[in-house]
């Protein structure tokens, strides 16, 4: 086997049985108390809160601990409506039909429509780019595996770490995406999987109470 240095594991903190349960209980409390958010205050968000998100992202587990990731980080007015115009484009169709009735009829106890005014209201935009190819090391052009397993958990932890700072966030997937690549100014070995949208609720912001309902235990989980 190839030699590969190895280091103690030291991360976790010790607890009892019950602080671990208690811990549990207290993170589930926390992250479910998350509801993708579409009303936005036209308030800034410090930077600092982003780039802490965007590394936070980055110490998810990855395929060969290629970190197979690029955040295109949208800030200025310009591009984020660049960013509106085209998603409500291919919304605009989306929602008139191209999407089909079954899906359609799916997203109606959520009320979306191509109204994605939103997107020039939320101080913030992270364009999320899977890297087909990469590897660790500066400009390494390896094959990346488990791409989309890869980024998924990264943006698991990015939600959470924007949902602990405060911020309301949206995972906005316009359909078809790939007019990011372009506004971003990414090369054609990435696939933009998501728009992390991030900033602070509107005063009156609302949410579709649909969103709220969460399978219960046994609904998701057998246990052998
Ligand atoms: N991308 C569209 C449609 C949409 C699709 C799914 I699946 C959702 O959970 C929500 C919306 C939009 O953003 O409106």
């Amino acid at each position: 086997m190839i030699d590969h240095p190895t280091m103690p594991y030291t991360a976790l903190p010790t607890l009892s049985d019950e602080e671990r349960i208690a811990a549990a209980r207290t993170f589930r409390d926390e992250i479910s108390s998350r509801h993708t958010c579409r009303m936005f205050a036209p308030r800034p968000v410090p930077r600092e809160v982003i780039e802490a998100a965007i590394l936070a992202a980055g110490s998810a587990p990855s395929g060969a601990n290629h970190q197979p990731w690029h955040f295109a980080v949208v800030s200025s007015p310009g591009l984020r409506h660049r960013i509106r115009l085209a998603a409500e484009k291919e919304e605009g169709e989306f929602y008139a039909g191209k999407a089909g009735q079954e899906w359609l009829d799916a997203l109606a106890p959520l009320g979306t429509d191509e109204d994605k005014s939103y997107l020039d209201v939320a101080p913030w935009h992270i364009v999320v780019f899977g890297q087909r190819r990469g590897g660790i090391e500066p400009g390494a052009d390896k094959k990346n595996y488990y791409v989309t397993e890869s980024v998924g958990i990264a943006c698991g932890f990015m939600l959470a770490a924007l949902h602990r700072a405060g911020l309301a966030t949206l995972t906005h997937t316009p359909s078809p995406m790939g007019f990011l690549r372009d506004i971003c100014g990414r090369p054609s070995s990435e696939t933009p999987l998501m728009i992390i949208v991030a900033g602070l609720p509107a005063e009156d912001a609302t949410i579709p109470v649909y969103a709220t309902y969460k399978k219960p235990l046994d609904q998701v989980s057998s246990w052998l």
